[in-house]
């Protein structure tokens, strides 16, 4: 199967690791020389993830639950906001209504985790564990849906599915278990439905520009890459430069009418007619943690946008021999208070047992975005030392005017943050307009801006021309932002008329 981080999601046992762990100082793996290891050292030792003894399932820490927990805290009141619903289903399905979605199931079956036995004893009927809702939900949606003053039906629940997948699993980017969110609209019109999507699309947008300092690209998915029950699909795109892949960063979908078909979701309109409703799902999950980690991690570890980091500023104390070192302490205590007043995620570390040096290295690991160094020459001229993660760049800042400069710093940082990996997932777009120029750029690692003629079975045919072990290329997404196609303008993959410019590489 491809490698696609280059490992299979557990840390290689290497024999540097036994020197480093004794410090607990750096990562024995550079992030661009082998990526995959270095992923994995990551996670682990930033302590955002612990390995499980069942080989694709992960223990998230607190330090990627907060991360987590303040993406939340941005989405759960803008879908309120558009009076979105929060409810909670059941973890289990029955197979008789896992079955009742069995068209667009088939392909999915291998990846349903069942439940035998309680105990010894087998039950009667095994019964699944949700890999997506929409059958345990649809049921009760053709239920609760009568009338035309059902509707809109909206939805949302957080949860964890089980997708019992076999290929390279890797820590929030595809593991056996994970927490999303999934909303479930049903509409009276197709409109409404429509709009929604999109609606949706730009909150996930905000999540990774705003929130992870990601840039991302809207789209439509193509036909062969499209939620295959819905019908159509969007999404958000990011690029992670190292590997050279697309990923999916989030997806809206208009479902049409098929599953008011499957599941009888029909409401009575004023007229007394019986019409199908118009459904849409989204949904984002842990993923999102992964991408971060991939786009702005270095070679000291993790690098945390400030707007989701559970911790935004670590204070530590550098007292020298002889110093006033109780007035430190208070010092740093004070800063903390003076800081978190302000609404800002600050912490002081003020453990006796670790050098501030070796606190340093703790803290850039776990990527927090502002060290807030306190010695005794900042204590006799009324300031502190700041150290930016990002960029290392160093500034002493008076205490009267800190929380007005350490808000600055922290939005200057998320500017940074998404300006520098915006550069360089920029040199990674490659326009072409011919095969040739497709499989150079293929093999460059970019990801790929080709007119295309939107067939079907020339994106089989792509797919099939590129197999490999690196893996098939395909279509990422029809972006919503099309440059100019000139009349005339050929497929780069059949020398048909181009009807669009679509994204294509390899992904995750
Ligand atoms: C597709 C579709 C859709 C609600 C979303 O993308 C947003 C939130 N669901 C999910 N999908 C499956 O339908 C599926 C089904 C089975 Cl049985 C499975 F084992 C895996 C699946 N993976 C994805």
């Amino acid at each position: 199967m491809a490698s696609k981080g280059g490992t299979n999601g557990k840390p290689k046992p290497g024999k540097k690791k036994e020197v480093k762990k004794e410090t607990g100082l750096g990562l024995t793996y550079k992030k661009d020389e082998n990526f995959g290891e270095w992923y994995s050292e990551v996670v682990v030792s930033s302590e955002m993830i612990e390995y499980y003894d069942i080989s694709g399932c992960y223990i998230l820490r607190p330090w990627s639950i907060a991360i987590w927990e303040n993406l939340h805290a941005f989405f759960d009141p803008e879908i309120k906001r558009m009076n979105v619903k929060n409810a909670y289903f059941p973890l289990f399905v029955s197979d008789s209504v896992l079955q009742k979605e069995k068209d667009h199931i088939e392909g999915f079956a291998p990846e349903v985790a069942w439940v035998t036995k309680s105990g010894k004893t087998e039950l009667e009927v095994p019964i699944a564990v949700r890999p997506t809702s929409e059958t345990v939900m649809y049921p009760y949606y053709s239920k609760w849906i009568r009338g035309h003053r059902d509707l809109p039906l909206r939805l949302n629940q957080w949860c964890n599915v089980v997708r019992w997948e076999f290929s390279n699993p890797t820590p929030f980017i595809r593991s056996r278990e994970f927490l999303w969110q999934e909303g479930h609209t049903a509409f009276a019109t197709k409109d409404e439905a429509d709009q929604e999507v999109l609606e949706i699309l730009e909150l996930y947008r905000r999540i990774y520009e705003e929130y992870l300092a990601i840039p991302v690209i809207k789209g439509k998915k193509s036909e062969l890459e499209k939620f295959a029950g819905g019908l159509y699909t969007t999404s958000v795109e990011a690029f992670i430069p190292n590997t050279g892949r697309g990923i999916q960063g989030a997806t809206s979908h208009c479902l049409g009418q098929n599953f008011a078909k499957m599941f009888q979701i029909t409401f009575e309109n004023e007229s007394r007619e019986k019409l199908m409703v118009w459904q849409n799902s989204w949904a984002y999950s842990t993923r999102t943690i992964g991408v971060m980690v991939m786009v702005h991690g270095d070679d000291k570890g993790l690098v945390l946008p400030p707007k989701v980091a559970a911790v935004q500023a670590i204070v530590i104390p550098v007292p020298y021999k002889d110093a006033d070192t109780q007035g430190i302490f208070n010092a740093c205590s004070s800063t903390v208070s003076l800081l978190s007043a302000a609404g800002l995620r600050v912490e002081a570390d003020l453990r006796d047992n670790y050098s501030p040096g070796w606190k340093y290295s703790h803290w850039e690991m776990k990527g927090v975005p502002l060290r807030i160094e306190i010695g005794p020459k900042d204590l006799a001229n009324k300031q502190v030392r700041v150290v930016r993660r990002d960029d290392g760049s160093k500034q002493d800042i008076a205490m009267d005017n800190l929380v007005e400069q350490v808000k600055k710093i922290l939005e200057n940082i998320h500017e940074s943050l998404f300006n520098k990996a915006k550069e360089k997932r920029d040199d990674c777009i490659q326009k072409v307009h011919t095969w040739d120029e497709f499989a150079v750029a293929l093999n460059d690692k970019k990801m790929i801006l080709a007119p295309w003629c939107d067939e079907e079975e020339v994106e089989k045919d792509v797919k099939a021309r590129t197999k490999g072990e690196m893996g098939a290329a395909k279509s990422l997404c029809t972006p919503f932002d099309q440059p100019e196609l000139p009349e005339g303008t050929l497929c780069f993959a059949s020398g048909k008329p181009a009807k669009k410019w679509t994204y294509w590489g390899r992904s995750y």
